[in-house]
């Protein structure tokens, strides 16, 4: 036999013992041709803030609610001036990081409108068929629950624990929270709940974000001790608004057991409780990683922080003013439009990747990326080539510096019914409302100011014809009817 072929038996053989031997680490050198050892697959933590506004970091400039944290791990990693989330609003965001495909082609383009199917491929599935162990902590929000096929464990995740449904999320002390397919019952008393477990609290001991930390630092020690890779999924549902309640409740909707820092300041008290909130999502940053430290895995943690989208806009005080939230904290840091719209204030997101001994610390990038090229560099970092049927193209050269990395030309997205699109490319982005158009240059007028469209008719032709195209190849969402 040829020395070669004995190598690769004696590999296959190694490769099927481990195998046997289940749990099965990711390959340590993957397809790529580099297998330097910083290239060991790492832990991949993705900690995902829901309705945090990029302007409300203190990274990105922001004064008056600090984030030391979250502060550090910017300084210590690598810091995105142009990260975007894939949606405006929360379900499609998720959707689009999940599946690596952009709000066009995924399951959802709006909030509980439609749910994954067996037929999707999610992120936890990939990371978790190179031996990833996988969970879900937190909110979910891409099922519905007459449709096991669309729950976490259905879809790649070997723990969860949180909300399936994302109107359950809102409630900060909930009745329930799911544990797998069981319910773990709290001590908070929701009288007459609203569907899906909704309600305002009259008896208030069990905090959720207590619970999800105290779980997700469960996996993150089980996995250390089983010197097993894992990817952790922690989808906080702070700084979120209580929706339902956000017009009675004193704290105009915003949650928390302390106001912290916060409690003397000469703000409203939704405002103070909202500060207090983001606050308590950079505490669980600071003790994730306190954790990693002490278990001694920091340095094969990948962490990921990201916002699933842009300031929210929904009116916070109980007392019948209209405070726009994003406004408290000028949380969309000079971006036009919040929450929901297609403009940059809706989908920019603080984004941070923070690899020790892999990313070279302190550097900034205004690379143009979002959830998709997320989904697709995670892919290749756990081991596996990146998916080619996906919108996302990995930016791993970007992280590790090797290698060459042309970010994507163009970026597309689509609202909820298409009532609005928009087409970012180079300098250009061009945002339909319904088939009203209006044209930016981004690199000008970065705040989406002024509308250029009457001045530049060849690049509208242009940028229409990239929406066209995209159009044809749009598989709009299902709404349910069928596959
Ligand atoms: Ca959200």
């Amino acid at each position: 036999m040829h020395p070669r072929s004995v190598r690769s038996s004696l590999a296959a053989l190694t490769a099927f013992a481990i195998t046997a031997c289940a749990p099965t680490p990711p390959p340590a050198s993957g397809p790529r041709a580099d297998t330097s050892a910083s290239r060991v697959a790492p832990n991949v933590v993705v900690l995902l803030a829901d309705d945090l506004g990029i302007g409300e970091v203190g990274a990105w400039g922001q004064r008056e609610v600090a984030t030391p944290h979250i502060d550090r791990l910017a300084t210590e990693g690598l810091r995105f001036t142009e990260f975007r989330s894939s949606a405006a609003v929360c379900g499609p965001a998720r959707c689009s990081f999940m599946t690596g495909l952009h709000n066009g082609r995924c399951r959802l383009d709006d909030n509980d409108i439609d749910y994954l199917r067996d037929a999707d491929v999610t992120l936890a599935e990939r990371l978790r068929g190179v031996g990833y162990a996988t969970a879900l902590v937190g909110k979910w929000g891409l099922s519905w629950e007459s449709r096991p096929e669309s729950w976490p464990q259905a879809q790649g995740f070997d723990v969860f624990f949180g909300y399936r449904d994302q109107v359950h999320a809102h409630n900060f002390y909930p009745e329930y929270l799911l544990d797998g397919t069981d319910s773990l019952r709290t001590r908070n008393v929701v009288p007459a709940p609203r569907g899906m477990g909704s309600g305002s609290a009259s008896v208030r001991l069990d905090y959720a974000p207590d619970l999800l930390r105290a779980r997700a630092f469960r996996f993150v020690r089980e996995q250390a001790a089983a010197r097993r890779p894992f990817f952790l999924f922690w989808a906080t549902n702070l700084p979120h608004i209580h929706n339902e309640t956000r017009t009675t409740q004193p704290d105009g909707g915003y949650e928390t057991p302390t106001l912290g820092p916060y409690a003397d300041r000469p703000w409203s008290l939704p405002k103070r409780s909202y500060a207090a909130q983001i606050h308590r999502l950079d505490t669980d940053l600071g003790a994730l990683r306190a954790l990693l430290d002490s278990l001694g895995a920091a340095r094969q943690t990948m962490i990921v922080f990201l916002s699933d989208n842009g300031a929210t806009f929904l009116r916070g005080p109980h007392d019948g003013t209209t405070e726009i939230i994003g406004r408290w904290f000028a949380g969309t840091a000079g971006y036009r439009g919040f929450k929901g719209d297609l403009y940059d204030g809706g989908l920019r997101v603080p984004g941070i990747v923070h690899w020790p001994g892999v990313v070279a610390p302190g550097r900034t990038t205004d690379a143009r990326v979002d959830f998709t090229d997320l989904h697709a560099t995670l892919v290749e970092v756990a081991g596996s080539r990146a998916p080619t049927e996906i919108t996302g193209r990995s930016f791993l050269p970007l992280l590790t510096g090797r290698g060459s990395y042309t970010p994507r030309d163009v970026q597309v997205w689509y609202s909820p019914d298409r009532r609005q699109s928009a087409v970012l490319a180079g300098r250009w982005k061009a945002v339909w409302m319904l088939d009203t158009l209006r044209l930016f240059d981004v690199e000008q007028d970065p705040g989406e100011r002024t509308d250029l469209s009457a001045r530049e008719p060849r690049v509208v032709a242009r940028l229409d014809s990239i929406r066209r195209a995209e159009d044809q190849r749009v598989r709009h969402p299902s709404r349910a009817g069928g596959d």
